[in-house]
């Protein structure tokens, strides 16, 4: 494959219903779009990346701009023109560069999707998968009020969907916790705090929380404490029954190595875009498969491209937990892809169909697009 031209866009869409997390909250979200062209025995071939870095530096220190600034300035550069024989050679062209995973999410999807759109093999089939559906799971914001918390759960039970996941802060954790539970004694339940919790020297306070959360019966626990706490996380997870589940603890391999060996977690939350893309995500499967570890997907609320990629890539075997894949109308009213993503009772079907599963939409992306790059080998 040589890659021959990279179009850039950054497109914002309205979400369908605002999402608080324990840092922000959000009414529309702006991702970047990698349309990366190649040209193998002849023949030109498109394929799509997603770069779903959230705008602010809340979750991670990337954001949209800066990976913007990063994937033309330092990524493009290093891929375009370049040929290979198969998209996990790209990450080779950009490894002396640090961080920015996001940014080389969306560049590693894209050589992907290029790649088995031009083999005419579907993604989830190239990287392993061995899956042809995938159950979701859905993750619920920080609400207002207990009771509109609640009519979420209830709304999204109703439509199937077999694992919810609340997202706690302090002073949002215990309570919320209990209000599900009184309805729904036996649904599969997990809280994501996003490292909210104080850990080092004030992590009484938050050992307590857990410590209260614990006869709840939670699948998990994630990220209660500060990513690069590992400590704390091992800590807890040797004082409570309840499985700690790492998110963005675990950027890097390396990482990931450290928390096995820490015992910092049984649970790997693999997001294809906060590792760097589909390559190391496949890794990642791997070596927390081997520790004995389940994975399960998480999303970044991406756009019809990144959710296929999330999809494919929760077709392999140690997937063993509910990915957060549910459909693209649960975000957006009109998803930049046809078809979009659909949840049938909580199940997505894997696509059977070559490269990523669906067409990009040229003019729902024109239509939402705030900028375009174009950038030729
Ligand atoms: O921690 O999982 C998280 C969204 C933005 C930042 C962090 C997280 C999330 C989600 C998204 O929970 C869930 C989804 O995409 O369905
Ligand atoms: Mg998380």
């Amino acid at each position: 494959m040589r890659v021959t031209e990279i179009v850039l866009h950054d497109v914002e869409l309205p979400l369908v219903h605002s999402f608080e997390t324990s840092s922000h909250r959000k009414s529309s979200l702006r991702h970047l779009l990698v349309e990366m062209t190649g040209e193998e025995d002849g023949k030109t071939v498109t394929g799509w990346g997603e770069i779903a870095s959230p705008s602010g530096p809340f979750y991670a220190s990337e954001t949209t701009s800066i990976a913007w600034d990063v994937a033309r300035q330092y990524l493009i550069p290093t891929v375009l023109g370049s040929e290979w024989d198969h998209p996990d050679e790209v990450d080779g062209y950009y490894a002396k560069i640090r961080g920015h995973f996001f940014a080389k999410a969306g560049i590693n999807m894209a050589a992907w999707s290029l790649w088995t759109a031009a083999r005419g093999v579907p993604l989830a089939q190239a990287l392993g998968g061995t899956r042809e559906s995938v159950v979701a799971g859905v993750s619920l914001g920080i609400e207002p009020t207990l009771d509109e918390l609640v009519a979420q759960v209830d709304k999204h039970v109703a439509a199937g969907y077999p694992r919810v996941k609340l997202k706690i802060a302090p002073g949002w954790d215990v309570e919320p916790v209990r209000a599900v539970r009184a309805t729904y004694p036996d649904l599969d339940v997990h809280v994501d705090a996003n490292g909210a919790y104080p850990g080092s020297a004030d992590a009484e306070e938050a050992f307590a929380v857990f410590r209260e959360l614990d006869p709840f019966g939670l699948t998990m626990i994630e990220q209660p404490f500060h990513p690069r706490n590992l400590l704390d996380h091992a800590r807890l997870a040797e004082q409570i029954e309840t499985p700690v589940c790492l998110d963005e603890s675990v950027e890097t391999l390396h990482e990931l190595r450290t928390a096995v060996e820490l015992k910092a977690g049984s649970i790997l939350n693999i997001k294809v875009s906060r590792m760097g893309g589909l390559t190391v995500a496949r890794e990642a499967h791997r070596i927390a498969s081997e520790a004995g570890w389940p994975v399960w997907c998480g999303g970044m609320h991406e756009f019809g491209v990144g959710r296929l990629a999330n999809v494919a890539i929760s077709s392999l075997p140690g997937f063993s937990l509910p990915s957060d894949v549910s459909a693209s109308e649960k975000y957006y009213a009109r998803d930049i892809i046809s078809p979009p993503v659909t949840a049938e009772q909580g199940v997505v079907t894997v696509p059977g169909v070559a490269g990523l599963g669906a067409e990009v939409l040229p003019e729902v992306v024109a239509e939402n697009e705030t900028r375009q790059e174009r950038f030729k080998a």
